[in-house]
């Protein structure tokens, strides 16, 4: 005899179509709260003006290579937002966890000094680890992630001592969803299921891990259900609908809060841009893909949704560009200058990272400092 022993499903939620016209189930606070609305359009048009000027300071060698987060705002500004709106009910902040691309997040969650943000985003990826302080507000952030997949391991860790420690609030942790092939990923959700701790995963999915599309990654029909694997709730959000992405993620941090209960969700969306300064996408996706993202593109979405609402013009959006532009300026002109006075070094490679290095590190530092200057005399020779 065979029996039907368990059986799934994966819940998409969305309010906001490409049209931008709320569906009708939109939970009508969400649209009351216009300044609410305002602020999360303005945080993602400026990211979408750093990333442009992030690119081109680096093509004229001004700044290092960088990750793109055009078409990603969406999603990153709704968590985030979720968060900081969890935050003061609870009156703890939570432990943001995320991995390169969320530029966006670290704007809104800096909620002191937004230049400061901007400044310290380039400032990683001008090659110093000090960029990757956490902002004034939020000292218990980590820094952003690059070896793929292993923040989740992490931020599992992270959770399960909030637990121990019975402190009232969660981790949200942040990957793509090339991430979800790694072992740190897969050990991570499945201590979140079995040590059930308060951490929220949101999944980027935005469909490549640099050129490796989402089809090439894995057999599985969705990245939510490998939560189901792990035994945690699990869901799927459209990443590009900044409103459906706040919904589900302030949920999630309701019930890990409340509950202890982790959370996976796969915020769908596209990657408009390149992987990153070092990437030309032209060679493995077609352009007429792309047109097609755009079209689903969540600062339009966004934009015509507050067009909708008759809360926004285009002379709003003249001058709030201009005021972002000049934000943008004094950032790059505090991190220039604190290159200036702080020249980069390749010892930085190792500075900052851990309080008390391994004898190894301390190794590989001298070493790394012997050939540099090995190599400069050789070429003075
Ligand atoms: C452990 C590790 N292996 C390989 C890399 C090189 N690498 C950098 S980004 C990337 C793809 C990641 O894709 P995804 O997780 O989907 O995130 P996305 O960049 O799309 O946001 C890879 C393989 C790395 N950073 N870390």
């Amino acid at each position: 005899m065979k029996t039907v022993v368990r059986r799934f499903r994966i819940i998409k939620t969305q309010f906001l179509p490409a049209s931008g016209i709320p569906y009708k189930d939109t939970p009508e606070e969400y649209l009351k709260n216009k300044d609410r609305l305002l602020c999360m359009y303005r945080h993602m048009r400026m990211i979408r003006l750093f990333d442009a000027k992030s690119f081109s300071l680096q093509r004229q060698g001004r700044a290092g290579t960088n990750a793109s987060t055009e078409g990603e705002e969406g999603y990153a500004v709704g968590y985030a937002a979720a968060m900081t709106d969890h935050e003061k009910v609870i009156g703890a902040k939570h432990i943001h966890v995320p991995h390169y691309r969320q530029n966006a997040a670290m704007l809104w969650l800096d909620e002191d000094d937004k230049e400061a943000a901007l400044m310290r985003i380039l400032l990683y990826w001008g090659g110093s680890e000090l960029g990757n302080l956490a902002a004034k507000n939020r000292p218990d952030d980590h820094p952003m992630c690059v070896p793929i997949g292993t923040q989740v391991g992490l931020a599992q860790g992270r959770a399960f001592a909030l637990k121990i420690r019975k402190e009232k609030r969660a981790v949200v942790c942040i990957c793509g969803d090339g991430a979800t092939s790694t072992g740190d990923f897969n050990t991570g959700i499945n201590f979140a299921g079995a040590l059930k701790v308060p951490l929220v995963v949101i999944v980027s999915n935005n469909q490549y891990a640099i050129s490796v599309p989402r089809e090439r990654q894995t057999a599985a029909e969705t990245f939510a259900q490998k939560g189901i694997a792990a035994g945690i709730h699990s869901e799927q959000v459209d990443g590009n609908d900044v409103l459906a992405v706040y919904h589900v993620v302030y949920q999630a941090l309701e019930r890990a809060v409340k509950n202890s209960e982790p959370s996976l969700i796969e915020a769908i969306t596209y990657r408009l841009g390149a992987h990153t300064t070092a990437d030309d996408p032209t060679k493995y996706r077609e352009d007429a893909e792309v047109a097609a993202a755009r079209e689903k593109d969540p600062l339009l979405r966004m934009r015509r949704l507050i067009d909708h609402l008759g809360i926004w013009d285009e002379a709003k959006e003249s001058a709030y560009c201009a005021w972002a532009k000049e934000r943008i300026e004094e950032a790059v002109k505090r991190y220039e200058n604190y290159v200036k006075g702080n020249p980069l070094t390749l010892s930085q490679l190792y500075d900052h990272q851990v309080a008390s290095p391994h004898y190894t590190q301390i190794r590989e530092r001298e070493l790394l400092l012997a050939y540099q200057k090995a190599v400069a005399e050789g070429e003075k020779t």
